[in-house]
């Protein structure tokens, strides 16, 4: 039987935070969890709640070795959009935007889904013949885009610097009105708090050390800075750090671990009404409903753990969006920040089962997981429940690295890393 002391319990109705946790003081062994989840970020809690909420399967532990949120799903520049090249992503990433649109009533909390549009910036020949193809596929498969010419760019965003005499002139883009912005900590809050109500245990402060796995093979326990806990299942969706999880149940993963950073601004008032990207200046910025200008900027050019980056990045980043945006080059930055960004050779994630009975991997959404969080805990529930991939899952499997059926996004994901 699982006990906890009443300071814990008040600790879980007011959803307490780092240091308010469940302590057991049952002398018996714990008993199994159906499922673990490692890593308490947006895709491993949205894991734990689709699979309480669509699967029945409500015996799960969520470890977090730090706080809810704090890895990627706190730190990204959110935004949310769905028009990738290939099928299979245009599958996977409208999968989630339609979640998205029907998030906040379905955890009864506000995320602050906001479908703004994304627009991205064209600054030569081969922008254009790429963006434009990208409208084409996205057209295909039922993923809204369009192409906007220099005055109709002007019209929509006045604060570019459309005809202005830059060195990267403004030749058109391709405009996703579905796609925006939502408020990342709200969608782990959210997230978290409806597992939670369906009997999640979600227990922070608890960094997995080691997998054990019994003679069969399969695994059996997670051994943590809080003990053994016993598991049936587990899911590791522990963005920039999935090769050392990976590694304690001896499977690599074709993964490198990088720095992205992003920054705000002092809040000022609107003067963007939507999220503007550009690969070939390497910068992209929104405004957050405080009056940030939220501005993110590329990774650094070196594997790393650490949750800063290079200065020199930022800068190239803050000239690119000066020359973009002239009017904001006097405004102050308030806060610059890292996270852990793991990234596949293919630049697409990695969803499904593993050579190891009973282990599954979510991860590898390198610069771009913000936007799938929901449809990829939906997906990913549904192959741990089942034991086999969610269709839309299936092309993300881990062994297309073997056989070489990459879906690769490199360049095609349109985004400045
Ligand atoms: P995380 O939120 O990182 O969660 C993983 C969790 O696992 C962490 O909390 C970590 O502490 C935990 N963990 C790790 N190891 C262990 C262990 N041993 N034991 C227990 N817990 C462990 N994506 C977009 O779509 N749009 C964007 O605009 C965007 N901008 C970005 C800007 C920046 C600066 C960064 C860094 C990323 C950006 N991304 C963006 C990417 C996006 O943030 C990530 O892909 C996404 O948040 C990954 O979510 P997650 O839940 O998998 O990972
Ligand atoms: O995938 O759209 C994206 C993105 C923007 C910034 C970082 N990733």
């Amino acid at each position: 039987m699982q006990k906890f002391s009443a300071l814990a319990l008040l600790a879980k109705a007011f959803g307490g935070h780092q240091g308010w946790q469940p302590q057991w003081r049952s002398p018996e062994p714990k008993p199994a969890y159906d499922v673990v989840i490692i890593g308490a970020g947006g895709h491993g809690l949205a894991t734990a709640f689709y699979l309480a909420s669509e699967h029945g399967i409500r015996n799960i532990a969520v470890l977090e070795k730090g706080w809810l949120g704090g890895g990627n799903t706190g730190r990204n520049t959110t935004i949310i959009r769905s028009n990738y090249l290939f099928d299979e992503s245009a599958a996977l990433y409208d999968h989630a935007v339609k979640l998205w649109e029907g998030l906040s009533q379905a955890l009864n909390y506000n995320v602050m889904y906001s479908p703004r549009g994304v627009l991205m910036l064209a600054h030569n020949i081969h922008d254009i013949q790429s963006f434009k193809r990208h409208v084409h596929a996205n057209r295909l498969n039922g993923v809204d885009n369009e192409w906007l010419t220099p005055d109709e760019i002007q019209a929509f965003v006045p604060a570019l610097n459309v005809f202005g005499k830059v060195r990267y002139p403004i030749l058109g883009g391709a405009l996703q009105r579905r796609g925006g912005t939502a408020r990342h900590d709200a969608v782990a809050w959210g997230y978290a708090r409806a597992a939670d109500a369906l009997g999640v245990d979600i227990i922070q402060n608890c960094e997995v050390t080691a997998i054990r796995r019994g003679a069969d093979g399969a695994v059996e326990a997670v051994e943590t800075s809080r003990g053994t806990i016993r598991a049936k299942k587990i899911g590791v969706v522990a963005a920039g750090n999935t090769s050392v999880v990976m590694g304690m149940a001896d499977v690599r993963m074709p993964l490198e671990s990088y720095p992205l950073q992003a920054l705000v601004s002092e809040p000022i008032k609107p003067m963007f009404p939507c999220v503007v990207m550009s690969n070939t200046i390497h910068a992209y910025i929104s405004q957050s409903d405080k009056g940030e200008l939220v501005i993110g900027a590329g990774t650094d050019a070196y594997t790393s753990y650490s949750q800063t980056g290079g200065l020199h990045i930022t800068t190239h980043t803050l000239d690119a969006i000066c020359e973009l945006v002239p009017t904001v080059r006097r405004m102050r930055m308030l806060r610059n920040w890292g996270g852990i960004v793991d990234v596949t050779p293919d630049r697409s994630p990695i969803i499904g089962l593993t050579p190891v009975p009973g282990l599954f991997v979510n991860c590898g959404w390198g610069t771009g997981g913000f936007k799938a969080t929901p449809g990829s805990g939906h997906v990913f529930a549904h192959t741990i429940a089942r034991g086999t991939p969610h269709e839309i899952a299936a092309p993300f499997a881990l062994d297309r690295f073997k056989a070489g059926r990459l879906i690769d996004e490199a360049a095609a994901a349109a985004v400045a890393h």
